[in-house]
């Protein structure tokens, strides 16, 4: 082993939705191993933000605005990156949104538009990087998958169909691409305190925790929320020569919950 392994000097790294949030943690964890770094979002107002926080911490880095279920607009923006910067050796599909609604007051179109973004958008931007990948001899994808991969609860009907169809489709590339030299793992962190989940944070109007605040930490052996910087490193890993073996694993950065059945009462 060579701890040269864990670099990624010269190699070109797609995150998706990476103005802020996890995405933003992971790009800079792959740039600080050397990555050039690329980003898209939705509009040009977080393009911008993202932008200004890359440069914030002195990281070059690219940024497309681009839509991940808009097939034609993400073959446009793959196009544009192998010219502008080269052809993507590691994608990150991190984009995503949570709706939380009871199944039965979900409409169907709400349903269908996590669906679009949270599992047919790392379908449409995989499918767009993998023929340069397979010329090239190499690649890497990492799926953002959730503790929802695993498990269900109340109001999350969708996103857990979208992040259980995510852990399917990581092992499903695995499988078609592998014989290419293509490694596609996800990471299915735990909970993170990041905007997405701002509202199970928010303080009650007497003070006191959210409870779901306090039942995420007395379900996490660690006994607290994770910080989205703690997914850069099995980022790098999963991104470099290091994980050249693993192929369609699920990495869970979750502070123990999955291991956890839960604490006893009192
Ligand atoms: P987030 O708000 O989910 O960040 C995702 C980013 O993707 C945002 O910038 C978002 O823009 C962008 N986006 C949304 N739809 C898009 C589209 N169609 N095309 C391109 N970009 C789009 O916050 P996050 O918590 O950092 O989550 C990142 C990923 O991790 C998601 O896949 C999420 O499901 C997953 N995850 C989060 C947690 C957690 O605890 N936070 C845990 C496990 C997994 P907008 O701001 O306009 O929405
Ligand atoms: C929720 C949360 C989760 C997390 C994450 C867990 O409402 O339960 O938003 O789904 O964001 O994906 O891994």
């Amino acid at each position: 082993m060579k701890m040269s392994d864990f670099r990624l000097d010269g190699k070109v790294a797609l995150v998706t939705g990476a103005s802020y949030g996890i995405g933003f943690a992971i790009a800079c964890g792959l740039a600080e191993a050397g990555a050039k770094i690329v980003f898209n979002d939705i509009n040009q107002d977080l393009v911008n933000k993202g932008l200004a926080a890359y440069k914030e911490k002195n990281i070059p880095a690219h940024g497309y605005v681009c839509d991940v279920t808009d097939e034609e607009g993400v073959n446009e923006m793959v196009a544009k990156i192998e010219k502008e910067v080269g052809v993507i050796d590691i994608l990150v599909n991190n984009a995503g949104i949570i709706k939380r609604i009871p199944m039965c007051d979900m409409t169907a179109q709400q349903f269908r538009q996590v669906i679009d973004i949270d599992l047919n958008g790392p379908f449409i931007v995989s499918k767009a990087v993998i023929p340069s990948m397979i010329k090239k001899g190499h690649g890497k994808i990492i799926n953002i998958c959730s503790m929802m991969s695993e498990l269900g609860r109340e109001t999350v009907s969708a996103y857990a169909a979208a992040k259980g169809g995510l852990k399917m489709l990581t092992r499903n590339i695995c499988s078609e691409y592998g014989e290419y030299n293509i490694q596609c793992n996800g990471i299915g962190p735990g909970y993170i305190a990041t905007p997405q989940t701002a509202p199970l944070r928010e303080k009650q109007p007497d003070g006191s925790r959210h409870p779901f605040d306090a039942f995420i930490v007395a379900k996490t052996p660690a006994g607290r929320w994770l910080e989205a910087e703690e997914l850069a490193a099995p980022a790098v890993f999963l991104a470099s020569d290091a994980s050249n073996a693993v192929n369609g694993h699920i990495l869970y950065v979750d502070g123990g919950i999955l291991a956890y059945i839960g604490r006893q009462p009192k």
